[in-house]
Formats: structure tokens, C-alpha cells, sequence
């Protein structure tokens, strides 16, 4: 999985870039993100753990010239999700900056699309395979682009899907806005660039830049201080960690014990088996059950497994068992 940060120039990419990664993950534009839960946290305490592991992916600062070049598009061929810082700074108006940028990405979709349409028209006698339903699919499509509608959103089918599965347009993939603001920021512009947001069917989330970026600078005690201060649920990271696995329909399943307490991602759907894969191949082949309580239940019997147990909280399950956020998984194997 990839991730990768794009924007109008200058809109603060790199700094979120950096607030995202903790800058001692990043390597020149490259880096890999881990994605902050706290019920890790609170999982490694219960259990003191001497680890903890996040699930991480990698993300990439993609700098941005004007609107999509040929040699950009290739750079993003291979990403999962986009986020699309929009200045909302220096008196900046992030509606017109956002509006520009959607612009520039539904332009190079189009152009795709009328590239292959009149490729399909001129190559339909030599080509093999069937293609009036591609071209069908093709003129939907860029019926929807001319109406500034971003291919995510038009409800295309799974075959569908199929059928462009060797194109990679960029509005079909996710796209997480970012304000990037300061304090004082004009309330009613900040406005007006969510409602944008909202009428495109793209999610939103504010972002401080430039405090983000003094609070990275501070020491580990200062930091929790300040979260403190700022109350609780303050934390940009994880916010953007639950937006970016709701996006992308990832849960996140825990398996803890004294030597590592680890988060993992699964696709929403899948079942135990594929959750032991996750973790390691010998553990999916020679699955035999799963015991699993999910986290809310394990806390509200306070960490305690006898208590979960008493109030049978404690499935015993099969390969079959479609996997829940927050589930804690031990999984019972034999190789
Ligand atoms: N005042 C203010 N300045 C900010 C904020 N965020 C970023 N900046 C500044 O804006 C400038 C651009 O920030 P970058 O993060 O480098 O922006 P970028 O989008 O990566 O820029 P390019 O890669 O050149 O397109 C830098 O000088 C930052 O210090 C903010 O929230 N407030
Ligand atoms: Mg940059």
C-alpha cells in the first residue's frame, strides 16, 4: 500500500509530510507512516509489553509542478490514496486553490479517457478483444469528468472497475483534503472549502502546519504535556490514521502479549484465516481456532482475561469468522 501527498505548490505538503512521519522515518521524499491507534497504547500497558508495533505503509511527498506533466502521472500510477493539502494561510482561499487542483486531476483523467477513446475508434477493426463495452464504460465516464465529477463517485460497478483495470486515473482512488490553516484563520473561507469538499464527495480534515510543526520540535514530555493541554482527542496523526483505514476499508485487529503488543490491517470482510495470514504463513496453515474478545469488552472488564471469560466475552472461533475492528486475536496453530 502507498500513499501520497499532493497539492497546490507551497500549500504545506513537506510539512505535513513531515508532521505525518515524525521526520527520522523519512528518506528524501520517501518515508513510511505509521498509523497511531491508541488502544496499541493501552493494549502494551495492560499487558506491559516490551514492543509495540504499528501497522505502516509507505508514503510518498510528491511534488507538484503545474497541473499533472506526463512525467508526474507515471509517479503516481502505483499510489492507494491521495492527500491534497490546500493553503488555507496567509489569507489564502483553499476553496479557489482546491477547486484549481480538482481541476488539474479531472483534466488528466479526461485526457486519459479521450486518448484510449480515439485509440478504441481508430484500432477497432485490429483489436481482438470486444470493446463497445469499454467504450460505453469510456463515454460515461467522461461525461461525468466533463461535469466535474470525480470518477470515485459515479458508482461504478465492480466489472466495471474491471474493465479500467489497467488504467490508473487518479480520481478513482481516494482523496483526503487537508486544510492547512492557522490560528485566526478566517472561520467563513474554511467554510466554504468544506462545503466544496462535501458537494465532491471528498472527505475533509483541518490541519494547524505551522503549530504541527513546533510541536514535533519539542521533547517527548513537552509533546504529551501540550496534548494534554490542547484536552483529549487532540492528535492529528490519529485522526488522519482512522480517516485514512475508513478511506481505504481497512480495520485494525491486535494481537498483544508481554513480548509485543502489534496492531495489523485487514480489509473489512475478511475472515480469521485471512487475519493468521496476516501475521504469518505457518500460523494460516496450520490454523486450528482463534480466540478473540475486541477491545471494547476487554477494557470494560478492565484488562482483565478471567473477568472477560466470566462474562463471556471470549469467542472461540473458526476460519470462517469475519474479522471485527478492535478484535484481539490468539490464534491457535498447529505446523
Ligand atoms: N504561516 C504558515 N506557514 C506555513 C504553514 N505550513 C507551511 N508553511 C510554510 O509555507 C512554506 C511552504 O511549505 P512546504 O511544506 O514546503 O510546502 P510544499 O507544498 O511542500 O511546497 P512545494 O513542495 O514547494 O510545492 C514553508 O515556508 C512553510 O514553513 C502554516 O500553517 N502557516
Ligand atoms: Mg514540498
Amino acid at each position: 500500500m502507498k500513499i501520497g501527498i499532493i497539492g497546490p505548490s507551497q500549500s504545506g505538503k513537506t510539512t505535513i509530510f513531515k508532521v505525518l512521519l515524525q521526520s527520522a522515518d523519512i528518506l528524501g521524499d520517501i518515508g513510511m507512516f505509521k498509523f497511531m491507534d491508541y488502544r496499541i497504547e493501552k493494549l502494551s500497558d495492560i499487558f506491559s509489553s516490551k514492543k509495540k508495533v504499528y501497522p505502516e505503509t509507505a508514503f510518498l511527498d510528491i511534488a507538484s509542478g503545474a497541473g499533472f506533466a506526463a512525467k508526474e502521472y507515471s509517479k503516481l500510477h502505483d499510489v492507494d490514496l491521495f492527500i491534497c493539502v490546500a493553503n488555507a494561510f496567509f489569507n489564502e482561499d483553499p476553496k479557489k486553490g482546491l477547486e484549481g487542483y480538482m481541476m488539474d486531476i479531472i483534466l488528466s483523467d479526461l485526457e486519459a479517457i479521450q486518448n484510449r477513446i480515439t485509440k478504441i475508434e481508430k484500432e477497432r477493426m485490429k483489436m481482438k478483444t470486444d470493446t463497445e463495452s469499454e467504450m460505453k464504460l469510456l463515454k460515461k465516464c467522461q461525461d461525468s469528468l466533463e461535469n466535474s465529477k470525480l470518477l470515485r463517485n459515479i458508482g461504478l460497478t465492480k466489472d466495471e472497475l474491471k474493465l479500467f483495470s489497467g488504467f490508473s486515473f487518479i480520481s478513482l482512488r481516494p482523496i483526503i483534503v487537508v486544510l492547512n490553516l492557522e490560528e485566526g484563520a478566517k472561520e467563513d473561507k474554511i467554510k466554504l472549502a468544506e462545503e466544496y469538499c462535501s458537494s465532491i464527495g471528498v472527505n475533509c480534515i483541518r490541519f494547524f502546519g505551522k503549530t504541527e510543526f513546533e510541536i514535533l520540535e519539542l521533547n517527548p514530555q513537552e509533546r504529551d504535556q501540550f496534548s494534554k493541554d490542547m484536552g483529549s482527542g487532540y492528535n492529528f496523526r490519529e485522526n488522519m490514521s482512522r480517516l485514512i483505514c475508513k478511506e481505504l476499508n481497512l480495520l485494525t485487529f491486535f494481537t498483544a502479549g508481554d513480548k509485543d503488543t502489534t496492531g495489523w490491517h485487514l480489509e473489512s470482510g475478511l475472515s480469521a484465516i485471512e487475519a493468521a495470514g496476516k501475521i504469518h504463513s505457518d500460523i494460516k496453515r496450520g490454523f486450528i481456532r482463534a480466540e478473540i474478545v475486541n477491545y471494547q469488552d476487554f477494557v470494560k472488564c478492565e484488562g482483565n482475561m478471567q473477568k472477560v471469560r466470566e462474562a463471556g466475552l471470549l469467542k472461540i472461533e473458526g476460519k470462517e469468522y469475519i474479522v471485527k475492528d478492535g478484535d484481539m486475536l490468539n490464534i491457535r496453530f498447529n505446523v
